[in-house]
């Protein structure tokens, strides 16, 4: 069949306009069309090429989808060896690394380095000749490694196509291949669904994904890739530096670290490392640590090799996240709901910089579905401040018939039934408010900065308070007395004092961190604060039926049946009452969100400094009851700061934008006039 001319053309024109808005996506981070809008393209270009098979070809944007499975990988040899690296896990070896480098080269002056943060993923070399990618390779020992081009094909930020005026004749990229961190999570959650692996870490989830022998399954995974650096090339002059290197390498369509920085000296690496170290967190992707290469070629050629390492480069590590010790046991810790978790009880050992004997297992179907036993050696992962976890057994190192944990039938704080709900993985005590360790963990709460804010109260004193049975409920937090205070362990007059105080402090409270604080299950912040915009006081929620309940945004059957339950018992319904009488109090005169006038609906408000008479919480939840947005800080978009004494910084930044400034009296106005009746 022949083709007209305008098929050829507007397949030319979709491939063009493809690939540059991938380049804006993956390489450049700027994308400028909707996903649907490529999607529009990207179909409409499946869709011509179907029509004229004659037009595909090997590097249309269409042609990652994978392929027919092979047999087994080929090998290749690489022929420029692919290096590793040495490591530096000190300020000192780093800075030893640089006296040693300076020292080779004769050089008195400051070093110049690259610097990018280092992957956790596997690293792959990638051939383009003239331009096209013509084949794609695991590192395997350094010298060869495994064709796994069908696969590489499949990844959406590897271009199958070099763009630009200067493309190289042949040009080998190495980087790594990765998953980020969200995507692998949904990956698991699929695998998990689908009765597949789950993967304990990205590096893990590249490598299995990249070694499938079916590359339309390798298409199905998120996998990502970065560059750091070229092997063998012909037929381009390169700049003389490392930085520029990369950035040559991202104006030919390949991504490169939106971190990467060139630093001039040993000091600057080091300050680097630790802004690095501070932002992991809240990078999208693991990272291991941060990667220096002297910048100048010319010296990195000079400097060379020892072993398989080069003299010229090191990666700097962060402390481990991940490492393996001995589950000794398995505890059973009981939560404010009753809820039951597995708790490991580990051989001590230090990850991420701090000793962990203690982690989490999540639940049961956690433990069974890792296949978990006493004795096992596990992997722990620790990430920044979140709990300890058990991330898998190590299984080939398990020489003896191991146990598995098992669920106890009786609380092991109260002795009450243990049940489980149908169709739920947790077990819970019924114990309720019979059990300590709930009445604990519904102080705590209760206490927390997010809900009643009661500083000084923290976990070992509500623990001493209960156990000491001082304390029943939260209600009785408020007759606690001087006396009783500075009998406890480590409690001197001051501190009793200050807690007295921050128990009396804690009475003036809002609507919202109230309901919060009473910890009914799956009440969040967001629900409590909707509950408290709609029914505007405690008492209408006693009696409140399932229907109306649901008309309450984000509230659904299951927290709806959890606000009736926990109301319909009676021993809460008198501790919330005795809370009201013991004086916990919020701003009245607010009618709810269906009798209250939105009359502030679309406005920004900011609230600095102190205002008469109420706390800042406070003024906010009158702000928000009559639908206006209350913001942290002052921007454009600020409809008016609420200054009230001492406002600090906000004010003068209210002032340079032109924002209005409202006073206490204006305030006061502002929501007198919106109450009901006041016209
Ligand atoms: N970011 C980065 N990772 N990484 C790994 N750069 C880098 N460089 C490497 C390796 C193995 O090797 C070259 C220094 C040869």
């Amino acid at each position: 069949m022949s083709v007209p001319k305008s098929i050829t053309a507007e397949i030319a024109q979709l491939r063009k306009e493809l690939e540059q808005h991938n380049y804006l996506y993956h390489v450049l981070d700027a994308p400028q069309i909707t996903d649907q809008d490529y999607d529009r393209l990207f179909r409409r270009l499946q869709q011509l090429e179907q029509e004229y098979p004659q037009l595909v070809s090997q590097d249309s944007p269409t042609q990652r989808v994978g392929s027919a499975p092979a047999s087994h990988f080929e090998t290749v040899t690489h022929e420029v060896a692919m290096l590793s690296l040495d490591n530096a896990f000190a300020d000192e070896e780093m800075l030893d690394f640089d006296r040693k480098l300076r020292e080779r080269l004769e050089q008195e002056v400051e070093l110049a380095y690259c610097a990018e943060p280092k992957l956790d993923g596997l690293a792959v070399s990638l051939l383009y000749e003239a331009g096209e990618l013509v084949r794609a390779a695991t590192r395997g020992d350094g010298r060869s490694g495994e064709n796994i081009t069908a696969n590489v094909r499949t990844i959406n930020s590897i271009p199958l196509k070099l763009r630009g005026d200067v493309i190289p004749r042949r040009i080998e990229v190495r980087g790594e291949v990765y998953m980020e961190v969200a995507a692998l999570a949904a990956l698991n959650r699929t695998q998990l669904e689908s009765g597949g692996k789950v993967f304990a870490n990205p590096r893990n989830a590249a490598a299995g994904s990249l070694r499938l022998l079916d590359s339309r399954i390798t298409a199905s995974r998120p996998l990502t890739f970065c560059s750091y650096g070229i092997g063998q090339n012909e037929g381009v002059e390169l700049p003389l530096s490392q930085y520029r290197q990369m950035l040559y390498l991202r104006d030919i369509g390949l991504p490169i670290s939106r971190l990467i920085e060139r630093l001039d000296s040993v000091s600057a690496c080091l300050k680097y490392y630790r802004r690095i170290l501070s932002a992991r967190e809240k990078l999208a992707f693991d990272i291991d640590g941060v990667v220096f290469k002297l910048d100048n070629i010319a010296w990195q050629r000079e400097a060379g090799f020892v072993s398989r390492a080069p003299r010229w480069a090191i990666a700097y590590k962060f402390p481990a996240q991940e490492v393996t010790t001995r589950l000794l046991d398995v505890d059973f810790q009981v939560g404010r709901t009753g809820a039951l978790t597995p708790v490991a009880r580990l051989e001590p050992v230090a990850v991420g910089g701090v000793m962990v004997s203690n982690a989490t297992l999540h639940n049961m179907d956690e433990i069974l579905r890792k296949d978990i036993r006493i004795g096992d050696l596990v992997i722990i992962r620790r990430a920044g401040d979140v709990i300890p976890e058990v991330v898998a057994p190590v299984v080939q190192q398990r020489d003896a018939e191991l146990e598995l944990p098992q669920m106890p039938s009786h609380c092991p704080v109260c002795g009450s039934e243990v049940l489980q709900q149908s169709g739920q993985a947790v077990f819970r005590c019924v114990g309720g408010l019979f059990c300590a360790a709930q009445r604990k963990e519904a102080i705590k709460h209760y206490a927390s900065r997010k809900a009643l804010d009661i500083e000084g109260l923290g976990d070992k004193l509500v623990e001493q308070l209960i156990d000491l049975g001082l304390i029943d409920s939260v209600a009785d937090l408020y007759d606690l007395t001087l006396e009783q205070l500075c009998g406890l362990e480590r409690m001197a007059l001051k501190s009793a004092q200050n807690l007295l105080d921050a128990l009396d402090k804690s009475r003036a409270t809002t609507l919202a961190r109230f309901i919060y604080a009473l910890g009914i299950r799956e009440v969040g912040e967001a629900t409590a604060e909707a509950l408290a915009k709609y029914f505007a006081d405690i008492t209408p929620l006693f009696d409140a039926d399932i229907e109306s309940l649901q008309r309450v945004e984000d509230v659904g059957p299951v927290v709806a049946d959890n606000i009736r339950h926990f109301f319909d018992q009676a021993e809460n319904r008198a501790i919330v009452e005795r809370l009201l009488q013991k004086g916990v109090n919020w701003p009245r005169g607010d009618a709810g969100q269906h009798q209250q006038a939105q009359t502030l609906a679309g406005k920004t408000y900011v609230i600095s400094g102190s205002l008469e008479g109420m706390s800042r919480d406070q003024a906010g939840a009158l702000l928000k009851a009559r639908g206006a947005r209350v913001s942290g800080s002052v921007s454009a978009k600020t409809t008016a700061l609420i200054a009230g004494d001492s406002p600090g910084s906000k004010l003068a930044k209210a002032e340079a934008l032109g924002v209005e400034i409202i006073d206490q009296t204006g305030f006061n106005r502002l929501i007198e006039g919106s109450l009901p009746g006041d016209e």
